[in-house]
């Protein structure tokens, strides 16, 4: 059902009373949210197929599964079906791009040959929807990535076409963030790794430190491209050994003063990313977040409105971490509409923002320094029923996109007219 706007903002009159209660200002509130900009992953609307039609995405670990009709099959589908999601999203937000994602005019282009002018569409496209640019070198999906190594490859033929792909990305994210006039985040992350027992695992480590310093020692603009590293506990096919490991690297990000990349569904599942976030930036300058949401096996499920998603904001907010944190997005669902999913998992990383915006921190504070954790622990448990539902409803109505449920109807509506013709 729709609500009437009158309805929206009697109900935001009413929250905001409540909340004035904690003397927490919701008006301040929304005003700071609107500024927190949230990566979305291009590869969530084409299950990290990309545009090269070159080789299995299984190969790299990652496994995109369901087959939900009308996925992106062209470059201006997928912006198409982009525009879309972004119009049901308040704020203003950015797109993380991977290099696979070039437009080469039919001409094959190797990916250590990539070059800017190959993204000029993307970034004509960003330019006139007002969003950033974040970009990934892509490791996987490529014959030179068959047998499982790239950067650690023993292969100095191997490993010397990924250096340069390396090198050609970061230069391609330095033209990004000259273009757009916000800085790039370009991330490396690599797949190689070994489904069973290595008989070596510091060799491959050692190679992998050698290739990334051999690309990063190319001069970039760090005020257009800033670097990141991303490391994983296991994949499918890389169960026993993961050569860029959290610890490799977290030492590695410090040593060399990258950014390093936290990804929710890359730890054993009983370690929390919203407990890495202070830790990680009492070392190095600033992080980027893959907000995702593992389940057993998989890391990558549709972000949800869960209680480490909150905590994941909370940590963020607490902090004042919001400027040196770069929150990205990091799932892909073939098994529900592809737009939907970038819609509730977009929604839900600004509304868990949104309700840690509108914690009483001093409040909660001060109850610790008392010593206090009983009283620290009822307010907790009263702020999970506070009227934020209200708030949210209100800032989607100011923001001019749908409150409530009725995005969705938007989503079906551009199925049927859209993504039905696709088949
Ligand atoms: C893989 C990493 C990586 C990818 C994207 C597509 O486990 O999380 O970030 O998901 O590069
Ligand atoms: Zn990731």
């Amino acid at each position: 059902m729709k609500q009437s706007f009158k309805d929206i903002e009697h109900a935001y009159s009413l929250a905001k009373k409540q909340y004035e209660a904690f003397d927490i200002d919701t008006d301040a509130a929304l005003d700071t949210l609107s500024g927190i900009p949230i990566s979305l992953p291009c590869w969530q609307g084409d299950d990290v197929a990309g545009f090269e039609n070159n080789a299995d995405l299984a190969g790299a670990g990652l496994q995109a599964t369901g087959t939900y009709p009308g996925k992106a099959r062209t470059a201006e589908e997928l912006r198409a079906d982009l525009g879309m999601a972004l119009s049901l999203i308040p704020g203003r937000h950015r797109l993380n791009l991977h290099a696979m994602y070039a437009e080469t005019g039919g001409k094959p282009v190797d990916r250590d040959e990539l070059e800017p002018c190959h993204y000029a569409n993307w970034i004509a496209w960003t330019k006139e929807n007002h969003l950033g640019l974040d970009f990934n070198p892509t490791f996987f999906s490529h014959p030179k990535a068959e047998d499982g190594f790239t950067l650690s490859s023993r292969d100095d033929g191997i490993r010397r076409f990924w250096i340069n792909h390396g090198i050609a990305c970061r230069k391609i994210g330095e033209h990004f963030g000259r273009e757009t006039g916000k800085p790039c985040i370009t991330n490396f992350w690599i797949p190689d790794g070994y489904k069973d027992i290595p008989a070596d695992r510091n060799g491959h480590r050692q190679l992998l430190k050698e290739s990334l310093d051999h690309i990063f020692s190319q001069p970039v603009n760090a005020s257009y491209n800033l670097d990141s590293v991303e490391s994983k506990l296991f994949g499918i096919g890389s169960e026993s050994y993961v050569v860029g490991s959290h610890e490799f690297y977290l030492g590695y990000a410090v040593a060399r003063k990258k950014l390093i990349c936290l990804d929710a569904g890359h730890y054993h599942p009983t370690e929390l990313l919203s407990d890495k976030i202070s830790s990680v930036l009492s070392q190095v300058d600033a992080i980027l977040l893959h907000v995702s949401r593992g389940v057993h096996w998989d890391s990558d499920h549709v972000v949800i409105f869960s209680d480490e998603l909150r905590d994941i904001a909370i940590e963020v907010v607490r902090g004042n971490f919001i400027d040196r944190v770069h929150i990205g997005l990091d799932f892909f669902d073939a098994s529900i509409n592809r737009i939907a999913a970038w819609v509730i998992g977009t929604r839900s990383m600004i509304k868990a923002l949104m309700v840690a915006l509108l914690e009483p921190q001093p409040i909660l504070q001060k109850y610790e320094m008392e010593g206090d954790f009983t009283s620290r622990l009822a307010l907790m448990e009263e702020l999970k029923t506070l009227p934020y539902g209200a708030v949210w409803d209100y800032y989607c109505l100011k923001q001019e996109v749908p409150a409530g449920m009725q995005w969705l109807s938007e989503v079906k509506k551009y199925e049927r007219e859209v993504l039905g013709n696709r088949n």
